[in-house]
């Protein structure tokens, strides 16, 4: 019955739409890309009230953020989740008032999918697979046998996390790569430094670090460079990330970074969109995922390929900035 549904009753009758935001905090490049995206796209100027909530990276806190929202009775809950976990109950409050809601970013784990409405936001796995694949290819290319990786992971139990973690630990398995160490960098620049530092002492073969974010990248590189080390095509640790923010891709053109897979922040219009359709009566597609690409120091590999599909490896160059 109508019951079993999330709800669709969005929309108010002065014509301005209530959206309660709750964001996850302000821990990297990435995350503040996202909140502008949001607020510009969210603007009075474009008929919305905005209430936006930084969670400080803390889950109770957005669980904090959503009863208040359905208090204020918003038009619209837009949740970009800290964790996967821990979300039922406070979904199944927004439910029962009849609130729509709008997963953004990262992805929940609820085990009624009718707790949401819908989801955009990237697609991890794919993300750590296509980075994965470049690597293969590129160690293939130069004739690199061995790969030492330090994996600095993101937020633990973020999909960010969980899904480029998954890419990475199923390619160390299958090449037979060795994961020499693995710890979260908490995708903040101060967490990523500190943990590399950390591993450069008990690991003296490193070669390859796998960031989970750019933000963790730039700590990494400041850190291996303190050690005495360098980091490039021709130096000692190939350095990897995810985001591509404007800083990250600067450092891919310089080879800093070798290889930096797109993670797209600018989801405002697409939440955007999913309202209007939401407005319009009608029903969203449930999961979609943005499109993102692959972006590279040199040109030793111009695709990769995943289950079939080809995937364009795109060389750094000015234009690209
Ligand atoms: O990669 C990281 C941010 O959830 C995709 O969160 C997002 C991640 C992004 O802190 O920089």
């Amino acid at each position: 019955g109508a019951d079993a549904e999330a709800s669709n009753e969005g929309g108010s009758s002065d014509g301005v739409i209530t959206v309660g935001f709750s964001q996850v905090g302000a821990e990297s490049d990435w995350r503040t890309a996202n909140s502008e995206s949001m607020k510009s796209t969210f603007s009075e100027a474009n008929g919305y009230k905005l209430i936006f909530d930084d969670a400080q990276q803390k889950q109770e806190n957005q669980l904090t953020a959503i009863r208040n929202f359905i208090n204020q009775e918003v038009d619209y809950i837009v949740l970009a989740p800290t964790t996967e976990t821990g979300w039922d109950t406070v979904l199944q409050e927004a439910k029962d008032a009849g609130i729509p809601v709008i997963i953004v970013d990262r992805m929940v784990d609820v085990s009624d999918d009718s707790l949401y409405n819908c989801y955009v936001g990237g697609n991890f796995k794919l993300e750590g697979q296509k980075a994965c694949e470049w690597l293969k290819a590129y160690a293939d290319a130069k004739g690199i046998n061995e790969l030492n990786i330090a994996h600095i992971q993101g937020t633990i139990g973020a999909s960010a996390q969980i899904g480029r973690t998954e890419g990475l630990e199923e390619a160390a398995e299958k090449y037979g790569w060795n994961i020499v160490a693995q710890q979260s960098g908490e995708f903040t620049q101060a967490k990523g430094q500190e943990v590399m530092e950390s591993m450069l002492k008990q690991n003296d073969n490193i070669n390859v670090v796998y960031c989970e974010n750019d933000n963790e990248a730039f700590g990494a590189i400041d850190a291996i460079k303190a050690a005495g080390k360098t980091v490039g095509p021709d130096g000692d640790i190939l350095v990897m990330s995810f985001d591509t923010v404007k800083a990250g891709i600067e450092m891919t053109m310089t080879g800093d970074i070798i290889c930096n897979t797109e993670c797209n922040p600018l989801h405002g219009p697409r939440v955007e969109e999913l309202i209007k359709k939401m407005e319009a009566g009608e029903e969203p597609e449930k999961i979609a995922y943005v499109d993102e690409g692959i972006f590279t120091f040199g040109d030793e590999v111009a695709s990769v390929s995943i289950d079939g599909q080809d995937y364009e490896v795109t060389k750094v160059t000015q234009e690209v900035i």
